[in-house]
């Protein structure tokens, strides 16, 4: 903040330009960031340049594509596999809501269907149609599903990998695309081994053992190096799903990661961190590009008034899967008043949020701290600098309350 606060004040390019990347850095230290190095030496070079206007409209450019950005994803493997279950795990809905995949039902169509996410509609799952006939041919079967527009491939299977899921993979692989192989319920795996041998029963061993087994067959079938995730779609939060997300989120390129980062269900305390540094990036740019209009004579101004800061509110809400319908959701499944769940969150009253006398006292202290270094604070610039923090204080609370969800969803206290 230190490096708006010295250019809002001093108006001094130098600085800015030269703190423009360090800072960046610093914000972005715990995610991966929108802005590529390029951009960035572009943008420290225009700001050099006095290029203000180029500025804030580049940095407007990435904000919007990050938002818009489409991203398909493609599922597939034989009937059966849980394909269907998968895409409703990764949209975060439930199996027996309206509009999820579903499943449990023989597959008759050769079409791919796809499944938008419920709050973020560029993000769509593509349900492929099953590979298990026996003359199989990949290269007519990806022209059927049009390969071209998938970002990427999940391969599922409930047993082991065949040579038709390889076929389809090595047709993948030289068209360029990347691909995942999942290995789904794995639940399954351990509930029958605890059954039939609860003495010798290990979690570990039983893992490693259904992996061994699907790595052997894919170095069967000609596939030498590949990697195996081993997932139960009915808990997303456990074995290898955190980690297919990560592997999948450093895959992409910056803007797709931006949204299927914010599209992913909030199945973890890592995943509610990694939102949570998005976004502080964002309002970080956001800032930037803002402070940087505000020395452009007549510019508009970032606006300050309280409908604004609800809507702010309610989107991060929303974002975090905090927001009215979702508690409603949650309070359903575990079957307790909603009422209970809402008092043990912060975030749901505005005034209260703004008005707490500790809050706006230390945004006070900090504002003033900042932007009082070069004499004098302009009404504007402090106004902005106190809904920069109103923004970092919001996203704080929302995610702590994500945290408090989710661990009463994993059966903590009440
Ligand atoms: N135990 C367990 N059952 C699953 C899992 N994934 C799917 N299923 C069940 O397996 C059946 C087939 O799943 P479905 O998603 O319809 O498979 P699809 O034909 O590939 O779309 C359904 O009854 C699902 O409830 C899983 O990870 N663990
Ligand atoms: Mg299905």
């Amino acid at each position: 903040m230190e490096v708006l606060s010295t250019f809002l004040n001093g108006k001094n390019l130098e600085s800015l330009a030269s703190n423009f990347i360090p800072y960046y850095k610093m914000v972005t230290n715990t995610c991966s960031g929108l802005l590529p190095e390029d951009t960035l030496n572009w943008i420290q070079s225009a700001l050099k340049e006095g290029r203000l206007e180029e500025v804030a409209s580049r940095i407007q450019e990435i904000l919007a594509a990050s938002e818009n950005a489409p991203l398909n994803i493609a599922v597939t493997g034989e009937s059966g596999s849980g394909k269907s279950t998968f895409i409703n795990a990764l949209r975060g809905i439930g199996h027996e809501e309206k509009d999820s995949a579903n499943t449990g039902v023989i597959e008759t169509t050769m079409k791919a269907t796809p499944y938008g996410h419920p709050k973020y509609p560029n993000v769509k799952l593509w349900d492929l149609p099953g590979i298990g006939t026996p003359d199989f041919h990949p290269e007519t079967y990806l022209n059927q599903v049009q390969f071209d527009q998938y970002d990427f491939f999940i391969i599922l299977s409930a047993s082991r990998f065949t040579a038709n899921d390889v076929k389809l993979v090595q047709e993948i692989k030289a068209r360029k695309k990347k691909f995942y192989f999942v290995r789904t319920m794995v639940d399954t795996d351990l509930y029958n081994e605890r059954k039939s041998k609860p003495k010798s029963f290990s979690k570990e061993r039983i893992l490693q053992k259904v992996r061994d087994y699907c790595l052997q067959n894919l170095h069967f079938e000609g596939m030498s190096e590949a990697q195996v995730f081993l997932v139960s779609n009915f808990d997303v939060s456990d074995y290898d799903f955190p980690k297919l997300e990560e592997t999948l989120l450093e895959d992409l390129p910056a803007h797709k990661r931006h949204i299927l980062l914010l599209a992913l269900p909030d199945a973890s305390e890592a995943a509610i961190e990694r939102k949570k540094a998005a976004l502080r990036e964002k309002i970080w740019l956001k800032a930037l590009k803002n402070g940087v209009l505000a020395a452009i004579p007549l510019a508009g101004f970032i606006i300050n008034d309280l409908d604004t800061l609800d809507k702010c509110l309610k989107d991060y809400r929303k974002v975090f899967g905090v927001d009215d319908a979702s508690l409603l959701q949650v309070a359903q499944k575990l079957e307790r008043p909603v009422e209970e769940i809402k008092a043990t969150m912060k975030s749901l009253d505005l005034t209260a949020l703004i008005k707490e006398k500790t809050t706006v006292e230390k945004l006070l202290k900090l504002a003033e701290g900042f932007f009082s270094a070069n004499g004098g604070i302009q009404g504007a610039v402090f106004h902005f600098g106190k809904t920069y923090y109103l923004h970092l204080h919001f996203l704080d609370v929302v995610a702590d309350d994500a945290k408090i969800l989710f661990r009463k969803i994993l059966g903590g206290p009440f």
